[in-house]
C-alpha cells in the first residue's frame, strides 16, 4: 500500500528541479492515511455520486442508503434528500482526484470532467490532458509556470506534466524524429487564452531552437500583429480580430531559420463602428497617444478622444494599459522586423488617414437628400495623407458612375450612400494596410533563410461562436471550425487505431462519427449554403430575405439544416445548433468597394497604390482564383468574402493534413475576465463546443481506461482469493479479471497494458476500497482490543 501511495506521488517531487518550480501534477485531495484511524478511512470509502443542483451546478454527494429506485443522499452542505437513482451520476474514487489526464478517470461523465479541471484550476494547475488534447484553463492572472527554469525542466524531461511546453517539445521531437512537419492547433472562444498560449509555445521553441536572432524577430511579430489586429471587446481587452497561422521553419540542425505568417478574415467593420464599451484596433489609440511631436504634426493628429471613429463607443482607454508605451513597443518591434523608418511613417500616415476619413461630413444639397462632402480639415487631411486630388475625393464621396447597357450614367449619392462609401473606403484602406504589413513582416522573416522543408505551424484561430444573434461573421467562423473539427476527428481516430494495433488488440472499428454532412451543407455545389449565398450575392435585386427563402427552398431536406423565422436559418454544427440571422449577409459577403473608390485609391500619390495593389493581388493569390476584379459592369465584380475565405480554408486544411497535429483547447473559466472564478456551466458549454467532450465520448466508445499489467497486479493482486501459480504481472492480472467475473467484452489484454471499457476500474476500485476498509476496521478493533 505504501508503495502504491508513494508511486502515485513520486512524479511531483523530483529533487533535481529548482524549488521554485510548481509541480504540474496534482497531489491527492487528501493525503491517504491508510494506516491511520478508522474514521478517516470510513470517510474515504463512502460512496459518492454527482447530483445536479437546481442552479445547474454539480454537487458531490454521499449516498446514505439506496432502496429500489431511490437513494437517500447528503449534499455537500449537509442537507439530506431523497432522490431518484437516475438523477445520480457516478463519481470517481478519490484516488483519481485531479488526475493529469481525463482519460485516467474511471467514470468519464461531464461532472467528473468538470470537477477534475476545477480541482486543478483551484491549485493553479491550468493544464490537463484529455487523451491527445491539451486543455488549458485560462488563469486570468500570472501563474508561475513559465520561464527559463520551466523551459529547461521540460527540455530535459525533468517535468512531464501537461503543459504547452510539453506540446511544443513533443512537436519539436517528432519533427526531427519523423521528419514530418508539425502543427499546433489552438482553439477556444474569445478570451480563452489562445493568443497567449500561441505565444507561450513560440517562446518555448525560440528558447529551445534559437541562436541566430531570427527567433527574436519572430517573437516581435506578436506586438505588431496585436497592435494592428487586436482590439478591446466586451469579452477580452486584447481580442484578436483575425485568425493567424505562423509557420516556423527549422534548419537541418534544428535551429529556427525563418517563419511565415498567414492571416484570416480580419474584422473590417470595427474600423468604422464598434459596440459600446469596445474599442477599435489598438494602433489608433497608440498612435494618438504615443507619436512623437514631429510625427503628430505631420499627420495632424489629435487625441483619440477627438476622432469620431474612436469616440462612438464611449471607450478610449483600457485599464492598466498605457497606449503611449505600447506605441514605443510597436515601433521597436517594427525596427526589429526591418520595416524601414520611411515605411513606418507611411503606415502611420495610412492609420491617420483612416481616422481623418471618419471626420469627413456631408451637407445635403437638394430635396432628394443628395449630399456633398464638407470641405473642412477632415477632407483636406485625407487628401493630403493619401496623396489624392481633393476634387477627385469629393467626387468619389458624392457620385457613383454606373454603366447601364451601353450608357454611362452618374448617380448622385444620398447621405446614407455617401457615408457607406466613406466607411467602405476607410475599411478598405485599413485592411489593405494590414495585409501589406503582414507581407512586409513575412519578407523580413524569410529573407535569405533557406527552407529545409521542416516546420512547426501554430494556428491561433477563433473558436466556435454561438451568440444570441449570429451573423455572417459567425457563419464563416463556425464553418472554419467545422472543417477543423473534421481534421481533429480524423486525427483522433487514427491515433486510437494506432494505439490499439500497437498493443496487439484486434481493432474492430470503434464508432467514428464524422461531420461530413454538415460540411456538405456548406460546400455542396450548386445547392450548398456557400454556393447559394454567392449566387444571391450577385443578383442585383436580391435581399437578405430572398436569400433566406432560397435556402429554405433548396435545403429543407438536409438533416443539418432548419428553416426558421423569415430571415433566419439554423445549422446543426458538431458543437450544437446555431441560428443565423441573414440580415447583412449579402452586403458583408459582397464587401463592395465601388469602382470610383478603387480608381481613387489607385491614383494616390502616396504609398497607398502599392499597398493597395499588393494587398489585392495577395488576396486573389490566396484564394487560388484568377483576377480579383472582373471587368464588365462599372462596379467591381469582386470575389465574395465567403468564397475567398473558403479558398484560404482549403489551403489551410491541405497544409495541416501534411502535418502531425497537436491540439490545444483553451477554456475561459468565467465571463468576468477575473481570476479564481470557475463557472461550471460556462466551462461545460466550452468543453462541448471545442470537442473535448467529444474526445471523451469517442474514447468512451472504445476502451479508454488503460493500466499496465504491473500496476494492475500490484494494485489489485492482494484481492486474489486463490493462489496463482505464476506471479508474473500478466498472469496475476488475468486471474484478477476472472475472479471478478469481468465480462470478456468489457476488457482487452494487450501486450503491455489492460484496456477497459469505461466504468470498469470504478467497480474494481470500489471492491478494493471495501476490502481495505474491512481490513482496517479489523486492525483498528484489534488495536483497540490490545489497548
Ligand atoms: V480572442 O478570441 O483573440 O478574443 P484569446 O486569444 O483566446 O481571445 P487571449 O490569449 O488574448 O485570449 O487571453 C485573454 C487574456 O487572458 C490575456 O490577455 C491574459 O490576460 C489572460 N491569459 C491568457 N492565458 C494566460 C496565461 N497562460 N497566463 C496568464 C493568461 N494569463
Ligand atoms: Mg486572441
Amino acid at each position: 500500500l505504501d508503495e502504491e501511495r508513494s508511486s502515485s506521488n513520486s512524479d511531483s517531487d523530483d529533487p533535481s528541479i529548482g524549488s521554485s518550480l510548481q509541480p504540474c501534477i496534482a497531489p491527492a485531495r487528501e493525503e491517504c492515511k491508510w494506516g491511520d484511524t478508522t474514521p478517516s478511512v470510513a470517510k474515504k470509502v463512502k460512496v459518492q455520486s454527482w447530483f445536479q443542483l437546481p442552479d445547474g451546478n454539480w454537487d458531490l454527494v454521499s449516498i446514505i442508503k439506496t432502496s429500489g429506485n431511490e437513494s437517500l443522499i447528503k449534499l455537500s452542505e449537509e442537507k439530506v434528500l431523497k432522490v431518484n437513482n437516475e438523477s445520480l451520476v457516478s463519481a470517481n474514487p478519490d484516488i483519481l482526484d485531479g488526475v493529469d489526464d481525463l482519460m485516467q478517470l474511471s467514470f468519464l461523465n461531464e461532472p467528473s470532467v468538470l470537477y477534475n479541471l476545477q480541482y486543478r484550476y483551484d491549485r493553479d494547475i491550468i493544464y490537463t490532458k484529455a487523451g491527445p488534447v491539451l486543455v488549458a484553463v485560462n488563469p486570468l492572472k500570472k501563474v508561475p509556470l513559465y520561464g527559463d527554469e520551466y523551459v529547461e525542466a521540460y527540455r530535459r524531461k525533468k517535468m512531464e506534466g501537461p503543459h504547452v511546453y510539453a506540446i511544443a517539445d513533443t512537436a519539436m521531437r517528432e519533427m526531427i524524429r519523423d521528419e514530418v512537419n508539425q502543427s499546433i492547433i489552438i482553439s477556444g472562444e474569445s478570451g480563452a487564452g489562445k493568443t497567449e498560449t500561441a505565444k507561450i509555445a513560440m517562446q518555448y521553441l525560440a528558447a529551445l531552437c534559437g541562436g541566430s536572432g531570427i527567433e527574436n524577430e519572430i517573437l516581435k511579430t506578436n506586438p505588431i500583429l496585436e497592435s494592428f489586429g487586436n482590439a478591446k471587446t466586451s469579452r477580452n481587452d486584447n481580442s484578436s480580430r483575425f485568425g493567424k497561422l505562423i509557420e516556423i521553419h527549422f534548419s537541418e540542425t534544428g535551429k529556427i531559420s525563418g517563419a511565415q505568417i498567414q492571416t484570416f478574415l480580419l474584422e473590417k467593420s470595427r474600423v468604422v463602428q464598434c459596440t459600446e464599451g469596445e474599442r477599435s484596433y489598438h494602433i489608433f489609440y497608440q498612435l494618438c497617444a504615443g507619436a512623437p511631436s514631429p510625427l503628430k504634426e505631420k499627420l495632424n493628429l489629435k487625441s483619440a478622444k477627438e476622432f469620431k471613429y474612436l469616440t462612438q463607443s464611449s471607450c478610449c482607454s483600457i485599464s492598466g494599459v498605457d497606449d503611449a508605451e505600447q506605441f514605443r513597443i510597436v515601433e521597436e518591434a517594427l525596427d526589429v522586423v526591418h520595416v524601414s523608418k520611411d515605411n513606418q511613417e507611411r503606415i502611420f500616415a495610412m492609420v491617420a488617414a483612416v481616422l481623418w476619413l471618419g471626420e469627413v461630413s456631408f451637407t445635403v444639397i437638394d430635396d432628394e437628400n443628395h449630399v456633398k462632402p464638407v470641405e473642412d480639415e477632415g477632407l483636406v487631411n485625407v487628401s493630403s495623407l493619401i496623396g489624392c486630388d481633393i476634387e477627385e475625393l469629393k467626387l468619389t464621396l458624392s457620385i457613383r458612375k454606373m454603366e447601364v447597357g451601353n450608357e454611362n450614367i452618374v448617380q448622385k449619392l444620398t447621405l446614407s450612400q455617401a457615408i457607406d462609401t466613406r466607411d467602405a473606403l476607410a475599411k478598405s484602406i485599413y485592411s489593405c494596410l494590414f495585409d501589406w504589413l503582414v507581407e512586409q513582416v513575412n519578407k523580413s522573416l524569410a529573407v535569405g533563410k533557406r527552407r529545409t522543408g521542416r516546420s512547426i505551424s501554430i494556428l491561433d484561430i477563433y473558436g466556435f461562436e454561438s451568440f444570441e444573434r449570429n451573423s455572417f461573421e459567425q457563419f464563416c467562423i463556425n464553418y472554419a471550425n467545422e472543417r477543423l473539427q473534421q481534421h481533429f476527428n480524423r486525427h483522433l481516430f487514427k491515433l486510437q487505431q494506432e494505439e490499439y494495433i500497437q498493443d496487439g488488440i484486434d481493432f474492430t472499428k470503434v464508432d467514428f462519427e464524422d461531420n461530413q454532412d454538415c460540411l456538405n451543407l456548406f460546400e455542396k455545389k450548386p445547392l450548398g449554403l456557400l454556393s447559394l449565398l454567392d449566387e444571391e450575392t450577385t443578383f442585383p435585386s436580391a435581399t437578405d430575405l430572398t436569400f433566406a427563402i432560397k435556402l429554405k427552398k433548396h435545403l429543407k431536406s438536409n438533416s443539418c439544416f432548419r428553416g426558421d423565422r423569415a430571415e433566419s436559418f439554423t445549422v446543426s454544427h458538431y458543437a450544437g445548433e446555431v441560428t443565423y440571422d441573414t440580415s447583412g449577409f449579402l452586403e458583408k459577403n459582397r464587401d463592395l468597394l465601388h469602382m470610383d473608390s478603387i480608381q481613387l485609391l489607385s491614383s494616390c500619390k502616396c504609398h497607398l497604390p502599392q499597398i493597395f495593389a499588393s494587398a489585392m493581388l495577395s488576396q486573389s493569390e490566396n484564394s487560388g482564383v484568377g483576377p480579383l476584379y472582373k471587368s464588365g459592369g462599372a462596379d467591381s465584380q469582386k470575389l465574395s468574402v465567403a468564397t475567398k475565405f473558403k479558398g484560404q480554408l482549403f489551403q489551410l486544411m491541405q497544409r495541416l493534413s501534411n502535418t502531425t497535429s497537436h491540439f490545444i483547447r483553451c477554456i475561459k473559466p468565467n465571463n468576468l475576465q477575473s481570476p479564481g472564478i470557475y463557472d461550471q456551466g460556462l466551462v461545460l458549454q466550452q468543453l462541448r463546443c471545442c470537442g473535448v467532450l467529444e474526445v471523451v465520448r469517442i474514447s468512451r466508445s472504445g476502451f479508454p481506461t488503460r493500466m499496465s499489467h504491473q500496476k494492475f497486479a500490484r494494485r489489485y493482486g492482494f484481492l486474489l482469493l486463490d493462489h496463482v501459480a505464476s506471479q508474473d504481472p500478466l498472469s496475476v492480472s488475468v486471474a484478477i479479471l476472472h475472479q471478478f467475473n469481468i465480462l470478456p467484452e468489457l476488457y482487452h489484454v494487450g501486450y503491455t497494458k489492460l484496456f477497459f471499457r469505461t466504468g470498469q476500474m470504478g467497480v474494481l476500485e470500489d471492491t478494493r476500497n471495501r476490502t481495505l476498509h474491512g481490513i482496517l476496521r479489523v486492525q483498528s478493533c484489534f488495536r483497540g482490543h490490545k489497548a
